[in-house]
């Protein structure tokens, strides 16, 4: 039987973390035994121009003319892809700032001319943040925006824009952003329209456990209502060099972490995966996570700018080799897939 809100409330803040972690484990191994999924992938931040300015983010630039911020063109882009194709990536994972100046059929040219450039790997693209970027940017509906992007050779979006998405602390975090409801209502839109996605969740920060666990009942009842959230990626909020920062002092415990990540496998239970993301997490933590409910590890990466921008202080990617001999370590069978959760023999 599934769990209520209130139970996994209760089992947040009151059951031993072995424990927890073992009814998590549990959980992941009913549905995919032994084996951790990951992906040769990697990330492109195509700009970090923004006209948002959200306070926990220290990645974005307001101004064009800032020193440091940068705006790569198809060439540049390209490059990046190619330099992954050739490492074996079979996702490139693109999202970025909201530029003011691009129009919308620059992404669509991004997205048409990687899939004609890179056949065999998945475009896992763009946030639903962004997605109503473009829809502002069109004068379009959100429909006709993936169906264009889908045309163009999207196959997935990526889960991050979630943020909390309990309306009161996404005001107070991120109040000129899309609201909750409008993040739910793009990934609808895609899931109905064969376009799977992920789901994301910024926490450590100021919410509650309670807000947390809104935002996983508002996930769960989309994913009842129109399947396509392939994995959960709790996000680990980083506090160096933003506004939000000066409130938070630093990054939550591991325990949290474990807790989080344990409370989520037990109650998505229509969620295939729940993702450690090692580049946030950390890699003994992430390797913990493996036996508390994470089927997935996200993957290389080979560049991550988001976090690292934010104080993280892992590497910005991980071998292949190096990924799979982790998850063997911990007793566990690396499996490796594509955006699509499609297994790479
Ligand atoms: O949307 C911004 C978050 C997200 C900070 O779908 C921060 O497979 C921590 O969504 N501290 C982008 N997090 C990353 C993301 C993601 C990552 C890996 C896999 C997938 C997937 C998606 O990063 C943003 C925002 O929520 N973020 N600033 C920060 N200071
Ligand atoms: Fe812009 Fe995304 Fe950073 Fe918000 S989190 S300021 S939308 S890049």
């Amino acid at each position: 039987m599934r769990i209520s809100k209130e139970d996994a409330l209760d089992l947040f803040k009151n059951a031993p973390l072995p424990l927890l972690c073992q009814k998590a484990n549990e959980e992941k191994e009913k549905r995919h035994g032994k084996n951790v999924f990951w992906v040769n992938n990697r990330q492109i931040n195509y700009t970090n121009v923004c006209v948002l300015h959200c306070s926990f983010c220290s990645f974005s630039k307001i101004k064009k003319s800032d020193a440091n911020a940068y705006d790569w063109n198809l060439q540049e882009i390209t490059e990046k892809a190619r330099d992954a194709v050739r490492g074996g990536a079979r996702e490139l994972h693109i999202v970025g700032g909201l530029h003011p100046d691009h129009p919308f059929e620059y992404y669509i040219e991004m997205l048409s001319s990687l899939r004609k450039d890179f056949p065999g790997v998945n475009l896992k693209a763009f946030t639903a943040v962004e997605i109503c970027h473009f829809a502002k940017l069109s004068g379009r509906h959100v429909r006709e925006v993936l169906a264009d992007l889908k045309n163009a050779g999207l196959d997935a979006l990526p889960g991050g824009g979630a943020e909390l998405l309990s309306e009161e602390i996404r005001h107070r975090i991120c109040g000129k952003k899309e609201s909750g409801a409008e993040w739910l209502e793009v990934h609808r839109e895609a899931h109905k329209m064969g376009i799977p996605t992920n789901a994301t969740m910024l926490f450590g920060h100021i919410e509650s456990i309670e807000d947390r666990l809104e935002h996983l009942e508002l996930l769960r009842n989309l994913q009842d209502e129109a399947p396509g959230f392939f994995a959960f990626i709790p996000l680990v909020y980083h506090p160096e060099k933003n506004a939000l920062g000066i409130r938070v002092k630093e990054k939550t415990s591991e325990e949290d972490i474990l807790r989080t990540i344990a409370v989520s496998r037990l109650y998505l239970d229509n969620f295939p995966h729940i993702k450690a993301y090692w580049i946030q997490t950390g890699i003994s933590t992430a390797m913990k996570a493996l036996h508390a409910g994470a089927s997935d590890l996200d993957g290389t990466i080979m560049e991550e700018k988001i976090t690292h921008a934010a104080g993280a202080e892992t590497a910005i990617g991980m071998s292949p080799e190096r990924m799979r001999s982790l998850i063997r370590e911990e007793g566990l069978v690396p499996v490796e897939r594509d955006a699509l959760y499609d297994v790479i023999q």
